[in-house]
């Protein structure tokens, strides 16, 4: 096998009306948005509003060509391969049609025979405009319902694309994944699906495609840890088993669990035969397996994945791509952004199914870190048709995304799709469908049945939310997964305690970006919450008047875009904790929060946790605190106050505990002391007495519970309920090596401390956000920047922040 990437460097040229002239200098993988970028033809269309000038990109025809040199070096045949092809593709070689393309999430294998040349060789692959595509085949089935208006449904190709409620509508085409060519006589691996189990057996599926007429033996060898086996498949058989077991082989665990042992597993196909030269390796194929079980506990409603014979609290975030334009996620952006999943304490990701199912690269990562892999089918939140191409488009994406990721132990759930059962049975798609397809016969039959013939090692399930029947209403708390959209849309953060779910798998409250990210993004001036370039980059309905029913009853909507910004932020971060910590404290019922959403793909107010700009924002060192795997909490109860104690770590957790009802001043008014012990991933609950629950005077008291180096704080009141001081601090900065430290020390109360330094220096980031201090305590923020920073500043508003500043009577007048 040989195998010869096409040149990076190609053109670009309209092939309809369009604004702009060809030839245009193009790079492959890539889109048509990034190469007009590149070539100064549009504006940055993350900026202001310059989304709203490039509709017409997805609304027009364009061609991709290149020149490249080919040798021929003997083998029969020559296949182009693409890895990805997004959309509506026809290819030619030479002039010569040599295959066609339809589905952004499938790859594609031609064999070039009678087009391809020894020498100079000219390839041009059409793209007509997915819009064209997407409007006749929903004018042709008969448009179907769905949460937005846009005919997504009716192409395969990435549904965010197309807008989202934090996603701008930029609709690519372009040559999205590597593309080149592979060479090949005799045979070739087609498939090689790894099935390895805790106890260091691994089953090896191989496919191989023969030449036509190459019907002789071939022998598949695989090899894994030292150890290997062969199989040999007979004349005209395309299919074989290796099994192998390695002994002593060390399982591979979720993080927090244990390590995640990789082993290089070589698969090699040989044609035996006498004839020298003949018993030459005609393909192979290499990858890193992890020795582990998986399967989905459904018992009695529950929800619970099961990973060596463990059940696990999936401390999740919900994935969404990371940029519009995905080609531009390498493998650099993955670790860096599922690196700050993993230290915000997550073991899993959920890769939502309104995008695409990720690179190689996502799942290697996870491999790699620890993390569980969730993932979707791509399908969300609209009706899909069964008709046309798409039920055979669907099964064969299917079939090639499943036997792609196989291999990755992280990976350990298909889902059929987001939101579609519920939006049938509860959003009124069932009555306005009347008898249209709606993509059930893809969730209930088409996706089980590839999963279980191509990857029967892991479970399935038909869609999130789902409560394990199609007859059930899908969203019900007591079965399986939910997604809680109330809070946020209606209600106040408050009522996640109102939820006794089994998993939720989405839940989250939106805040806006990091300023430095804001300030790149829009031209605002001044910059409001409502400013054109604000306004633009909030995508949800009634955002603004959301964030602002969030923030009433518990901080105040404040006119100063400065506070508004922060307390904003300090909403989220607390509404994510909230909810995270009352779940985790109803383990093992409920065995999973993904939050709602980890990540952003343009600078956008939303739900994610870290911004546009890669920047975290206070609700990350929130959530960071919630995934604890040692989680102290203050629990609400019918009968008071209790104190949770969560243990996610394999060691019992024995401590003595001091909770103190304290007023604002930091006097002890009431002290109760216990000692407590949590076996190894359980949960202990203790009821803490009215002495120290019951506050004299709710509006100056909060109770504080303290265990070795853990404290959680409970206040009787909401924030804009208390007496809070006036900011009163003591702050010094003082230069370090690569950035500055920031001392803070209160003489008063200070509710949520947070540093800004992005404020400052965009490339400046802290290590700490969110600190409540009761008066004598203090806290030292490293703050790491490449330049130095105004030690003034650093210690000043806005970059330095309290509660107190927007809340307390006579805080610094502004
Ligand atoms: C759910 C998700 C997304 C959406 C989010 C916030 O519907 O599946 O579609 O972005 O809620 O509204």
């Amino acid at each position: 096998m040989r195998h010869q990437r096409l040149p990076r460097t190609w053109t670009l040229r309209p092939l309809t009306e369009a604004p702009v002239d060809g030839p245009i200098p193009a790079t492959v993988p890539g889109c048509v948005h990034t190469d007009l970028l590149a070539a100064g033809l549009i504006p940055d269309p993350y900026r202001d509003d310059n989304e709203t000038r490039l509709g017409w990109i997805g609304r027009t025809d364009w061609a991709y060509e290149a020149v490249f040199h080919w040798e021929d070096t003997g083998e029969r045949r020559v296949d182009l391969v693409c890895d990805g092809l997004d959309t509506i593709a026809d290819i030619e070689l030479n002039g010569v049609p040599v295959g066609s393309a339809r589905n952004m999430h499938r790859r594609y294998r031609f064999d070039l025979a009678g087009a391809l040349r020894p020498g100079e060789n000219r390839i041009t692959v059409r793209f007509s405009a997915p819009y064209g595509y997407a409007e006749h085949w929903r004018a042709e089935l008969g448009d179907r319902p769905g949460a937005y208006d846009e005919p997504y449904p009716f192409i395969r190709k990435m549904a965010c694309n197309f807008g989202w409620d934090w996603g701008p509508t930029l609709v690519t085409s372009g040559i999205w994944r590597p593309i080149g060519l592979a060479a090949w006589s005799v045979a070739r691996l087609a498939r090689v699906r790894p099935f390895a189990g805790a106890a260091g057996r691994v089953r090896v599926h191989v496919d191989v495609e023969r030449e036509p007429g190459r019907d002789g033996p071939l022998e598949v060898t695989a090899e894994v840890a030292g150890v290997a086996g062969t199989a040999v498949l007979g004349p005209g058989e395309s299919a074989a088993v290796v099994e192998l077991r390695v002994p002593r082989a060390r399982p591979w665990w979720p993080r927090g669990h244990g390590e995640q042992p990789r082993y290089a597993l070589t698969v090699a196909l040989r044609a035996p035969g006498p004839g020298a030269g003949s018993d030459a390796r005609l393909d192979v194929w290499r990858g890193r397996i992890g020795f582990r079980d998986v399967h989905l506990d459904t018992g009695g409603g529950a929800f619970t994945l099961v990973v060596n014979d463990r059940p696990i609290f999936a401390r999740g975030v919900n994935w969404i791509p990371d940029d519009c334009f995905p080609h531009r996620v390498d493998r650099a952006r993955y670790a860096e952004r599922l690196g700050q999943a993993a230290g915000a304490g997550a073991n899993l990701v959920r890769v939502w199914g309104g995008g695409v199912y990720e690179s190689g690269d996502l799942y290697d990562v996870c491999d790699e870190l620890g993390l569980l892999v969730w993932q979707d089918f791509a399908f969300a939140c609209a009706a899909y048709p069964e008709e046309g191409p798409f039920t055979a488009e669907v099964e064969a994406e299917a079939r090639d995304n499943v036997a792609r990721l196989v291999h990755h132990p992280s990976l350990v759930l298909w889902c059929g799709n987001n939101e579609n059962l519920e939006g049938y049975r509860d959003w009124g798609w069932r009555e306005r469908l009347q008898g249209r397809s709606w993509g059930a016969g893809f969730y209930h039959d088409v996706l089980p049945k590839v999963v279980a013939e191509v990857d029967p090692s892991r479970p399935y399930w038909p869609g999130t939310p789902y409560s394990g029947a199609p007859d059930l209403p899908p969203n019900d708390p007591a079965r399986g997964t939910i997604h809680i959209w109330d809070v946020w849309n209606r209600r106040e953060y408050g009522h996640y305690r109102s939820y006794r779910p089994r998993f939720v798998a989405e839940f989250g409250f939106q805040a806006p970006p990091a300023y430095a990210t804001l300030r790149r993004a829009l031209s605002d001036d001044p910059l409001t919450p409502d400013s054109p370039g604000m306004r633009h980059h909030q995508k949800a309905i009634d955002g603004n008047a959301k964030l602002a029913a969030g923030l009433r009853p518990y901080l105040t909507v404040p006119e100063d875009f400065d506070d508004w910004h922060y307390l904003c932020q300090v909403n989220q971060a607390r509404a994510i904790r909230l909810g995270v910590e009352h779940f985790r404290a109803q383990w093992p019922r409920c065995a999973g929060a993904i939050v709602w959403q980890l990540n952003d793909c343009w600078p956008v107010t939303s739900w994610s946790m870290v911004d546009g700009d890669a920047r975290r924002k206070p609700a990350w060192y929130a959530l960071r605190r919630a995934f604890d795997p040692r989680l102290l909490t203050v629990q609400p109860r019918d009968t008071g106050l209790v104190l949770v104690a969560v243990n996610d770590t394999g060691e019992p957790w024995r401590t003595p505990v001091r909770a103190a009802r304290c007023d604002f001043g930091g006097t002890v008014l009431a002290g109760h002391g216990l000692e407590l012990g949590v076996p190894p991933r359980g949960t202990a609950e203790v009821a803490l007495p009215a002495a120290v629950a019951d506050p004299g005077d709710a509006r100056r008291e909060l109770l504080a519970v303290t265990a070795g180096d853990r404290r959680c704080l409970w206040f009787f009141a909401p924030d804009k309920d208390l007496e809070l001081p006036a900011p009163d601090f003591a702050a010094v900065a003082e230069p370090v090596p690569d950035g500055a430290r920031v001392t803070v020390t209160a003489r008063g109360l200070l509710v949520d401390l947070a540093l800004f330094p992005d404020r400052l220096d965009p490339a400046a980031e802290v290590d700490e956000q969110l600190v409540t201090l009761l008066p004598g305590e203090s806290v030292t923020f490293l703050v790491r920047s490449p330049a130095p920073l105004d030690p003034e500043a650093l210690v000043a508003r806005p970059v330095l922040r309290c509660v107190n500043d927007v809340l307390a009577p006579g805080g610094p007048p502004r």
